[in-house]
């Protein structure tokens, strides 16, 4: 039912071995899905909350008077949610904004000649779109994962979009709502997939229940999701584009098969596309994993999307010789989701360069920080743990250089900066700097 590769005996450090190839990713068109919503954004920018409304009515079965979801519907959502999953919730999001508060940056200045000063100041982000899905699975702690660090960053305004379902009169999911409710946040539209994006990034009309344009979307969704926000993005900022969840673990004889099974299934639930991988120097762990997923994969509620999942070409079960190979097929791999179960996991952990996350020891399953580890769930998928961190406060924060010489410290380097400029023929930026010159500097100029 899952992909056996055996890669016990080849140099995986070899020039030329790509190890993304050898657990190749889900099919995941993107180019198919950009022609689909390319027409779907230009409506919304032309026709705003119309178009909108008759895509809510076209994709999800519900004709909505009014985009905006009203304070009175937030209120009622918390007010009816189950009280467990109310301190669930609260505890997730004390959690997380312990750990995001010490993300924040502290501005640094720096003295770089006497009377010469660059100060690196950080500066929130104005306003935020937070996309939240609604299909397969309604996700309140992506609303979580998504408010706190734009919180915590100082964003001022936060709108959150997520489909209108018509089992709840076309409101998003109440759960969705309620967790809103519990962050503080007002704003909330009944509004899905690409278009909502496309509702972000242009608005939808300037009157009481219309959205302004956002600076920076993230979050989330389906491949519709994702192709918008990159169609969009440099008119937006966005997020990493997320794609179907991923799961690696590491791990070697010392490792509960019984758990390293739980694990690969946890992820495996949420998409018949996300991958599950586990690499391991033990074959009789191997083996005993396997059997572990047949026989907990049946028993669990959502059996078949697993069992699709499990089964797809983006799943395995992988031998390696040894752990630093194994280290080497993960490295190579970059998964959303890494963990490390082997005996001595926070030393291989500290020499992993490319993960979204790193899950350690036996006692930190990822479904742990899916919810409540105080660690962002929102990571790069796809391989993109090479280049990208997942969500965080630097996420909604922009650096802005101020830079401040004085005279002196101007005339001191002026010299440098005409040669530099006459180098890239560009002298009216040597002579931007040459009409500052004091007369009691003119000697510092002549050649
Ligand atoms: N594992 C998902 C996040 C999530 N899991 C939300 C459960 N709810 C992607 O990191
Ligand atoms: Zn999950």
């Amino acid at each position: 039912m899952i992909n056996r590769i055996d890669l016990r005996g080849m140099d995986l450090r070899s020039a030329g071995l790509d190890v993304r190839n050898l657990v190749p990713r889900a099919e995941f068109d993107i180019e198919a899905a950009l022609e689909v919503v390319r027409p779907i954004c230009e409506d919304v920018r032309h026709r705003g909350e119309a178009a909108l409304i008759e895509y809510g009515e076209r994709f999800d079965g519900v004709r909505l008077r009014s985009l905006r979801v009203s304070g009175d519907a937030i209120a009622q959502a918390l007010a009816a949610l189950d009280p467990q999953v109310r301190a669930a919730l609260e505890e997730s999001i004390r959690r997380a904004r312990k750990v995001h508060n010490d993300q924040r940056r502290r501005d640094v200045q720096t003295v770089v000649v006497p009377g010469g000063m660059v100060t690196e100041r950080w500066v929130p982000i104005r306003r935020a779109g937070l996309y939240v899905p609604g299909g397969l699975a309604v996700l309140p702690s992506s609303v979580v994962m998504n408010v706190v660090p734009a919180q915590v960053a100082g964003v001022d305004q936060i709108a959150v979009a997520s489909p209108p379902q018509r089992a709840f009169g076309g409101l998003p999911h109440p759960t969705i709502l309620a967790a809103c409710a519990l962050l503080g946040v007002e704003e909330v539209y009944a509004v899905g997939g690409a278009q909502a994006i496309a509702m972000f990034a242009y608005g939808s009309g300037a009157g009481e229940t219309g959205c302004r344009p956002v600076d920076i979307v993230t979050g989330p969704g389906n491949i519709y999701v994702a192709a918008a926000k990159r169609l969009l993005k440099g008119r937006i900022g966005i997020d990493t584009e997320a794609g179907p969840t991923e799961i690696a673990i590491l791990a070697d004889l010392s490792a509960d098969p019984g758990h390293v099974a739980a694990d690969l299934i946890s992820q495996a639930e949420h998409d018949p596309m996300a991958a599950a991988i586990l690499v391991s120097d033990s074959p009789a762990l191997v083996e005993a994993v396997e059997l572990e997923l047949g026989r907990r994969v049946p028993q669990t509620k959502h059996a078949e999307r697993i069992a699709q999942a499990l089964a797809g070409r983006q799943s395995a079960l992988i031998l390696v010789d040894d752990l630093e190979a194994g280290l080497v097929v993960v490295d190579g791999y970059a998964a959303e989701h890494l963990e490390i179960q082997t005996s001595n996991a926070r030393v291989l952990a500290g020499r992993v360069r490319n993960a979204g996350a790193i899950f350690v020891g036996p006692y930190s399953p990822v479904s742990l920080g899916d919810y409540c580890a105080g660690s962002n769930h929102v990571l790069p998928t796809g391989g993109c743990a090479c280049h990208s961190s997942g969500l965080s406060v630097q996420t909604f924060l922009k650096g802005i250089h101020i830079v401040e010489y004085n005279e002196a410290a101007l005339a001191e380097v002026a010299p440098h900066v005409v040669v530099l400029a006459n180098a890239e023929d560009l002298p009216a930026h040597g002579e931007a700097v040459q009409a500052r010159r004091a007369p009691e500097f003119e000697p510092e100029f002549e050649p």
